[in-house]
């Protein structure tokens, strides 16, 4: 039987932020005692933590920063790539792209319901977004100034998003694992349309093909950056590997990334912008330069090229469907008093 949270009755916590009285001391206390010992040993044993669950607080404060960050760069991820909906060149590809959209939106909704089971509320989290108290993906703040950057963005941001994310498929908290899993087969499905549109593009004109070497070119570095700070400078990564929420530092993933991507690109005829990468048979890996991270360090603090029209953008979609939330919930509130009207009279 799972240890339950001996402290609260419904396993929810205060929003994230909000000051929590210190636990009593596990010695004193041994129902916390049980449910951290049920804890470690659910760790130990690779199995995974549920809502109900005793979990430390800075488990809990961990994963909301880690999977509302997510889901914040799901959603904020649909402007690049939208903005080329309207001006995709045939009917196909403005279809495709249109699937691939409501997709990123769907990865949110399912990331913010996971971080509502740790008792974050969404209205929350979307403030936190808009008023720059919460991160999202610093690779979403560029530019995309041609068609052949949506390939890219599928090819190399989608490709860099499989490979951070299908470890997380094995991450410990419940609900974030199994959001993973779906989100992966989608970023699965989007990573081999990017490919084949730029297939498609390389096999064009000359024009066409400089167009998409021109998009490696810009979108090649930031991908890099997409897998957080260098493991040295990274002040999360231990302890969220200790708690196995990342099963994987930031450089094992990125060099994952690099090993994946050399030989995609050598297939599809186009350079990486990198004079430093070449195999390296002792380490049976590439070597490849260092990511400007003075640059990392500006975009992720607001002074990317796009950061202020991102947030602007989404700060005026919130506003603007604030009528559809107040009629959902309007609509909702008619339904459960029918509900309770009708169970009323069955018990008369
Ligand atoms: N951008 O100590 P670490 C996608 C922050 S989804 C912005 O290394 P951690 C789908 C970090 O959060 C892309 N901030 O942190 C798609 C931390 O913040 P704090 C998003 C970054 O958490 C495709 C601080 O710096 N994916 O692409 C970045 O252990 C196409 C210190 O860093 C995820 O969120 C960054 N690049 O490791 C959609 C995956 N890097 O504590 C549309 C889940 C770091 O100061 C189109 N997240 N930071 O508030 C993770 O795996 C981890 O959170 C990392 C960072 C690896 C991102």
């Amino acid at each position: 039987m799972p240890a339950r949270t001996p402290d609260r009755t419904d396993g929810r916590t205060p929003a994230p932020g909000a000051a929590t009285a210190p636990d009593p001391a596990p010695a004193q206390d041994p129902a916390r005692a049980a449910a951290e010992e049920h804890f470690e040993a659910t760790l130990a044993r690779e199995q995974r933590i549920e809502p109900r669950d005793w979990m430390p607080d800075g488990y809990r404060r961990t994963l909301v920063r880690q999977i509302a960050q997510h889901a914040h760069s799901e959603i904020i991820g649909m402007q690049p790539e939208g903005a080329w909906i309207t001006r995709a060149p045939s009917l196909r590809r403005k279809a495709v792209l249109l699937a691939k959209v409501q997709d990123e939106a769907g990865h949110g909704l399912y990331l913010y319901s996971a971080a509502e089971t740790l008792g974050a509320d969404r209205q929350d989290l979307t403030e936190r977004l808009v008023d720059g108290r919460q991160k999202y993906s610093s690779i979403f703040n560029y530019p995309t100034l041609s068609f052949a950057d949506v390939g890219v963005i599928g090819w190399l941001v989608d490709g860099a998003a499989i490979c951070n994310q299908v470890p997380l498929c094995r991450s410990s908290y419940g609900p974030y694992a199994r959001a993973m899993v779906r989100v992966c087969k989608e970023e699965s499905f989007h990573q081999r349309q990017g490919y084949e549109l730029l297939m498609t593009m390389m096999r064009g004109t000359q024009a066409q093909r400089e167009m998409v070497q021109d998009a490696v070119d810009r979108w090649w570095w930031p991908s890099l950056m997409m897998f957080g700070p260098p493991d040295a400078d990274s002040p999360n990564t231990a302890q969220s590997m200790a708690w196995r929420i990342k099963r994987h530092t930031n450089d094992e993933l990125r060099q994952r990334f690099v090993d994946m991507t050399v030989p995609q690109a050598e297939k599809l005829g186009v350079t990486l912008p990198d004079p430093e990468l070449r195999w390296n048979e002792e380490r049976g890996h590439h070597d490849f330069g260092t990511p400007d991270w003075d640059e990392l360090k500006r975009v992720i603090s607001g002074g990317g090229p796009c950061n202020a029209e991102r947030v602007e953008r989404r700060r005026a979609a919130h506003e603007d469907g604030a009528w559809v939330r107040e009629a959902a919930a309007a609509h909702a509130a008619k339904q459960a008093e029918r509900s309770r009207r009708a169970g009323k009279e069955q018990a008369a």
